[in-house]
């Protein structure tokens, strides 16, 4: 399988980390591409009509996009534990935290649009403060959230892979004020998964 990645996307990274966690890292072919919504990326394009990665070419040759998508299929491939639980209380647990971490990652890329990517004289404070506040908002959430506790699961690799991406690029601190965060992440990070898929890079727009 191929996967149309970046090395520094959260949501690629989250793919990656999953692919890693299930046995499945030495099936993907994994091929770095630069996007944006300012310069179109023909390849990702056409595989994407979004213009986005991550996206993954099965092995009948078949596209799918987005993270979330990708995530369930590769679960979907391996005989061990389940990153996305059947059933219960466990399964809506990881969804919603997953879904957080979307969220998250959505919203540092919009605040980095309103303080470095768009061009200064089209930036609009009041939108990079509202952006601010709801990284503040998820991080509070998720330092109270049930799902920290429990083996691995969507949600975790979801939330790892987004206050990862969200230190890297100096985005306001989710370890500030939130220990019990601050030291999940501390011991996730230290996962085999996420030492072999180490975010770099800049965006080009
Ligand atoms: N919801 C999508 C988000 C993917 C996404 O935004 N990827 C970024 C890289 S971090 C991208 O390729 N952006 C290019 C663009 O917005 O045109 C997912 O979970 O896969």
């Amino acid at each position: 399988m191929k996967l149309l990645y970046q090395t520094h996307s959260p949501y690629a990274r989250k793919v990656l980390v999953l692919a890693h966690e299930v046995g499945l890292a030495p099936r993907l072919e994994v091929v770095h591409h630069e996007t944006s919504p300012t310069r179109g990326n023909a390849e990702v394009s056409a595989l994407n009509p979004l213009g986005k990665v991550p996206v993954l070419v099965t092995e009948d040759g078949f596209a799918l996009f987005d993270s979330v998508v990708i995530c369930e299929y590769l679960d979907g491939l391996h005989d061990g534990p389940r990153m996305i639980p059947e059933q219960g209380t466990a399964r809506w647990q990881a969804l919603r935290l997953q879904a957080l971490a979307q969220g998250l990652a959505d919203a540092g890329i919009a605040l980095r649009w309103e303080t470095e990517r768009r061009p200064a004289a089209v930036r609009w404070p009041p939108l990079a403060e509202g952006q601010a506040a709801k990284l503040l908002a998820g991080y509070d959430f998720a330092e109270r959230s049930a799902a920290l506790d429990g083996p691995p699961d969507i949600g975790q690799i979801a939330l790892a892979s987004a206050l990862d991406w969200l230190a890297f690029r100096g985005l306001p601190d989710f370890r500030e004020g939130r220990p019990r965060l601050a030291k999940w992440f501390e011991a996730f990070r230290d996962r085999p998964s996420m030492r072999a898929t180490p975010l770099s890079g800049e965006t080009r727009d």
